[in-house]
């Protein structure tokens, strides 16, 4: 099978096309009140499909930056087909604290993991009597999966026990289907789980990786027959083979499957069919390997005629460490290919910059989101919880989602004369804070927070504490404006704290 076959665009394909126009024509007033919309979803709710890759940066896809050195046919269609974010933000610069923030619409900062991530035996992160996107969806009759690289931690044990039932895990947490990896693809143990079991104990030992390759993983425990090149044909096949699975019952019991990549996190493992297809080395194709994945599953919905009432929304979890010279990647994908996989912003994966945390963010969904659109609306992955609650006319409760703001309206792209957000608090690697509010960005410190050096910079005597940035002039943060604003300062500062304090930074305050 040639997996790069651009898709035929056949005469039902074109009827389908113009059944979306006719859609809209039908369904005006749903653009302008949120009550209509909500009657007719509640009777129509959509499926839902979350695809999140792992480090990918802002400027990896072509339809984000018209120089990148990778093609990414699939997304670049589903941008025109759906709306294109350009203000998103993980609510991390790394993996764990970000997936704490999708599934629960919480900053992580706020749990027990004040900085870096889990590992691959680390207990479960997330309280099981917290709300997740899940565990609302499944409440409101959805049927419900999470595919891939989990990295929430498992069981409750100090470190997990692989050859006994790993609870709670996923399927405590609202989703009725797991089957992943525990953590990221370069720590052990290497081995499928499916829901609370894994399919092949890990009883073998591999050694790491070597240093400095693109193939780097961490020694230890591997399931017999286990390929890290394998992992993502792998997943997607699950993918695929929930979406056929569940395609007829869906329009009763639509579906939510949130799908985690692995890649184009470390180790760079693309497989055969994608190799040579960037000039941006191994880490392009397998980002072309991520475009492949995002392609079989709009393949899988159509040909199961899912599209128009399916959501499908493609973000990343940080931005992309570019191998810029960082512990076991010493070489740049920059001097080495001339791509820039972060675009323009500066800083990489696990910085506080917006090279750290500013992703792709792609919707689409054509009985509702207009195609070929784009929007600037500040807004956090967080968000996902307080957006499906619309979606399904829920109220959000006041112990859920305490950092979520329905984001409906953006993907709508409904006029608005405010923005949805009072503001989004950044975190990084190291633990670092930034508060964003309209055009000012204020970190809390000097340095990156994150991989580029330096990470923290102590302060001399007179000099600005932290940094201060006009993200409308200088996006590439370049110019500290700290000293001659000490009023935005003040008032950045405060509201952050004031978040930090009262427990939650959504509108209405959540009752305890
Ligand atoms: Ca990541």
């Amino acid at each position: 099978m040639n997996h790069f076959m651009k898709p035929d665009i056949n005469r039902r394909e074109f009827i389908k096309g113009m059944g979306i126009g006719i859609a809209w024509l039908a369904f005006p007033g749903c653009m302008r009140t949120t009550k209509k919309y909500a009657s007719r979803a509640a009777g129509d709710k959509p499926n839902i499909i979350f695809i999140m890759a792992d480090d990918m940066g802002y400027g990896d896809l072509g339809c984000y930056n018209k120089d990148s050195k990778i093609p990414t046919p699939n997304m670049d269609r589903l941008a025109e087909e759906g709306i294109r974010f350009t203000d998103a933000h993980s609510p991390s610069a790394v993996c764990t604290p970000t997936r704490y923030g999708v599934l629960t619409g919480r900053y992580c900062w706020r749990s027990r993991l004040k900085k870096g991530v889990l590992n691959g035996y680390s207990p479960c992160l997330i309280d099981t009597r917290r709300m997740t996107v899940a565990s609302l969806l499944k409440r409101y009759g959805y049927a419900t999966a999470c595919i891939g690289k989990w990295h929430l931690g498992l069981g409750s044990d100090k470190r997990a026990d692989f050859s006994k039932p790993l609870v709670p895990g996923p399927n405590a947490l609202g989703f009725d289907y797991f089957y992943g990896i525990s953590a990221s693809l370069d720590m052990p143990p290497y081995c499928y789980i499916e829901n609370d079991r894994v399919v092949k104990e890990p009883t073998l030992m591999v050694e790491a990786g070597e240093a400095g390759k693109d193939g780097w993983w961490r020694k230890g425990p591997i399931a017999p027959g286990f390929k890290h090149v394998d992992v993502m044909p792998n997943l997607t096949e699950k993918a695929v083979g929930y979406i056929d699975r569940n395609a007829e019952n869906s329009r009763n019991s639509p579906f939510f499957l949130y799908f985690a990549l692995p890649a184009p996190h470390c180790p760079i493992a693309p497989a055969d069919f994608v190799k040579g297809r960037s000039q941006a080395g191994g880490y392009g194709d397998y980002v072309v390997e991520v475009d492949w994945t995002v392609g079989e599953v709009m393949k899988a919905l159509e040909r199961n005629g899912l599209t128009d009432n399916t959501l499908i929304i493609v973000t990343s979890d940080n931005g992309s460490p570019a191998r810029t010279k960082i512990k076991r990647a010493p070489y740049s994908i920059i001097e080495l290919y001339g791509h820039y996989p972060n675009g323009n912003l500066r800083g990489i994966k696990a910085d506080i910059w917006d090279g750290g945390h500013r992703e792709p963010f792609i919707a689409r969904w054509p009985a509702r989101i207009r195609p070929g659109s784009t929007s600037d609306e500040l807004i956090c992955l967080t968000d996902l919880l307080a957006t499906c609650a619309a979606i399904v006319a829920a109220k959000l409760p006041n112990n859920a989602g305490e950092d979520s703001y329905n984001i409906l309206p953006a993907l709508l792209g409904r006029k608005m004369d405010k923005p949805i957000r009072q503001a989004v608090v950044h975190h990084s690697g190291s633990g670092m804070f930034a508060i964003r509010q309209g055009k000012w960005k204020l970190i809390l410190g000097l340095g990156s927070g994150g991989f580029t050096k330096p990470s923290n910079v102590k302060p001399e005597p007179g000099e600005p504490q932290g940094q201060l940035y006009n993200l409308d002039d200088d996006p590439a943060e370049t110019k500290n404006l700290w000293a001659q604003n000490p009023d935005i300062v003040q008032h950045l500062t405060d509201l952050l704290e004031k978040y930090k304090k009262q427990g939650y930074s959504r509108a209405k305050s959540p009752q305890r």
